[in-house]
């Protein structure tokens, strides 16, 4: 079975609000809700990759910072590794460069959306450590 290791950002606004956009409705895990980022390519390395995603991705410049979480996931017919990297959004509420719907998010509004499945884990970490993560809570 193929493996491939996949670079997220986690980033946020100085809202302390997180981005996350819309895979398309056609193709693998249509329509669900994301973080930025893909598969590593050969020769890259995992910041490098998570860069090059970022840049074909989004309108908007983050600052990347370390890899904080990873995390193994099986599909049907390949496995993955997500590697999870922090990231800054210096300014505002930018969207990503193709028309696809994105949302800023307050940590514990991150379950009212439908990520894959690969994503649950990382999003239960989130909630548990958003006070050290410097994530904040919403007051609604
Ligand atoms: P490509 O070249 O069409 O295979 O696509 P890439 O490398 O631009 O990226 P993508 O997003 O299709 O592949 C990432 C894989 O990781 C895909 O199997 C879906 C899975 N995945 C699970 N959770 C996430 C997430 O939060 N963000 C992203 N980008 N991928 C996720």
């Amino acid at each position: 079975m193929p493996h491939y290791d996949v670079v997220v950002a986690v980033i946020k606004n100085p809202e302390g609000r997180l981005y996350i956009q819309k895979r398309p409705e056609k193709g693998l895990l249509g329509g669900l809700w994301e973080f930025p980022g893909g598969k590593r390519e050969n020769g890259e390395t995992l910041s490098e990759a998570c860069e090059r995603e970022l840049r074909e991705e989004l309108g908007f410049d983050v600052t990347l910072g370390e890899p904080f979480h990873r995390l193994s996931h099986a599909y049907s017919h390949f496995r993955i590794t997500l590697h999870a990297f922090r990231g800054v959004a210096e300014s505002g509420c930018g969207g990503p460069k193709s028309g696809i719907p994105s949302a800023w998010v307050a940590v514990d509004e991150l379950n009212r959306y439908a990520f894959p499945r690969a994503n649950r884990r990382l999003i239960e970490y989130l909630v548990g450590a958003r006070n050290s993560l410097g994530l904040f809570e919403t007051s609604d």
